[in-house]
């Protein structure tokens, strides 16, 4: 089966070491796409429905898939859930030899899951182009499992789990302590092939049915993430240049879509992160029966998700955000109206004009010297310092926004909910539960065990403007640029 997004990319033309980090990480991509759409033909689907609405859109203006930049079709995210802290451990290592690193804190508690994580992506711009892949990596907070006798239950079970083969080990370990160069092509075949393994779908649960409803029964989050041999991936997500057009395709193609599209509402200037996802399947699983006798049974966990990327935006952006969302939240609440259009009559707060959003510092832009403009640049060469908006006036620096590489805890939330089955769809919806200081001392503890700072992604967007804004100071030979007021 051809791949339905094209995986042509500049990165892959070029003739990369084996052992390179980026290289690593787009073959990695590669294998898990090809493996998942495998094992859910309805995430084929999924993909077929943005290739068809991307090349739609395209069309309308005038392009085609080839003309997007490689990136935008390399660009998909995943997600797994972990049990132990060891795992956690075990799985940074191994994202960081694929160059991916833990960028933001995500405290799942404050959407009523017992779960704590990390995105783990490439954080240099160049690394970020040649392929953004990331995965939303959360683990069990076993403190935070009310009942004691199922705190136990899941913490035994998951103490003997092997999630990581002894050769993927020695492969890791190789990989961080010898010259890369030493690797051969085969050892990081074999690297791809034994991390495959760690997410691949397990029919056979590890447990008896009724240990797995008991923690079900606790939460279904418990169970998802207890009675597996593996971690299994629960979806993939591809980017897609409209996503209320991939909403109706799904539901007009007969997947079964959830209700709603999490994040903020369409706009001409799009802002953080849009996602949906068609509901998790219920899948036949068989349980370890009590005397050898395994007893069928069904899971629901695997889903498939879509994703539209919008601008990164700044400390005070994120705030308005998180404002605006929460008013909307506590109208439809209350109002009893359509989420949806509040969402919308709310948001219109939120100035949609990329020159307001830049010049009242909501989103962040990368900045580049316009190259047929430079000879201009000498006119500033002795002046002090010169203000962004007359260099952009003039012509002689250009900007764009900096795309938005993480992720949303409540709209997380919301495709959490959505696929657990038997629940509410709808996270957005569920109360704040958590308090600043405990949410501070959860991230220091997870910080602890990866053994470093998890940098907010704020930061890191705002290194890259600041860097971008330096780059232009050096190059026309101007002392300073000022950005805002
Ligand atoms: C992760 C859900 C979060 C997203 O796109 O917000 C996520 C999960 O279900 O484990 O992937
Ligand atoms: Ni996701």
């Amino acid at each position: 089966m051809p791949s339905a997004i094209p995986q042509n990319g500049s990165a892959l033309h070029e003739e990369p070491k084996p052992w390179d980090p980026d290289h690593l990480r787009t073959r990695f991509v590669q294998a898990l796409s090809e493996m998942y759409r495998t094992e859910v033909p309805l995430y084929g689907k999924l993909v077929d429905v943005v290739n068809q609405v991307d090349t739609t859109t395209l069309q309308s203006r005038g392009q085609s898939l080839n003309d997007l930049p490689s990136r935008f079709q390399l660009e998909r995210h995943g997600a797994i859930r972990l049990g132990t802290q060891q795992e956690m451990r075990m799985i940074s290592r191994l994202f960081a030899v694929m160059g991916m690193f833990p960028v933001g804190y995500y405290d799942l508690k404050m959407v009523g899951f017992p779960l704590h994580g990390t995105a783990f992506r490439p954080q240099t711009e160049e690394s970020l182009r040649k392929n953004p892949f990331r995965v939303f990596t959360t683990v069990l907070r076993p403190d935070l499992i009310s009942s004691p006798k199922v705190r136990e239950m899941a913490t035994s079970i998951l103490s003997t789990r092997q999630l990581f083969s002894s050769r993927l080990i020695d492969l890791i370990d190789q990989a961080e302590t010898s010259a890369l160069a030493n690797l051969t092509a085969q050892d990081a075949n074999n690297l791809i092939t034994e991390s495959l393994k760690i997410f691949k779908w397990h029919s056979r649960s590890s447990v008896p049915l009724e240990t797995y409803l008991t923690l079900k029964k606790e939460h279904p989050m418990v169970a998802d993430i207890v009675c597996f041999p593996s971690a299994h991936i629960n979806h993939l997500t591809p980017r897609t240049l409209d996503i209320d057009a991939v909403q109706a395709g799904m539901i007009s193609q007969g997947l079964p879509a959830k209700d709603r599209i999490e994040g903020p509402p369409k706009r001409k200037c799009e802002i953080l992160l849009r996602q949906t996802s068609f509901k998790a399947l219920e899948e036949r699983v068989t349980f370890a029966g009590d005397a050898d006798h395994a007893v069928d049974g069904t899971h629901t966990a695997r889903f498939g998700e879509v994703e539209q990327r919008g601008a990164a935006v700044t400390r005070k952006g994120r705030e308005l955000y998180d404002a605006l969302l929460a008013k909307a939240v506590g109208r439809s609440e209350k109002e009893d109206k359509d989420s949806d259009k509040v969402l919308k009559e709310v948001f219109a707060e939120y100035p949609d004009d990329w020159e307001v959003l830049r010049k009242e510092g909501l989103v962040y832009f990368r900045y580049r010297v316009a190259e047929d403009k430079v000879p201009v640049a000498g006119a500033h060469k002795l002046e002090e310092s010169v203000h962004m908006d007359r260099l952009l006036k003039e012509g002689v620096v250009t900007c764009e926004p900096i795309t938005y590489e993480d992720f949303l805890p409540f709209s997380a939330a919301g495709i959490f909910t959505s696929n657990l089955g038997g629940e509410k769809d709808g996270g957005t919806e569920r109360k704040l539960q958590r308090t600043e200081e405990e949410s501070k001392r959860s991230r220091v503890q997870l910080e602890g065990l990866l053994g470093r700072k998890i940098p907010s992604e704020i930061d890191l967007y705002d290194e890259l403007q600041t860097d971008s804004v330096k780059e232009c100071q050096a190059f026309l030979g101007l002392s300073e640029i000022v950005l805002g007021a």
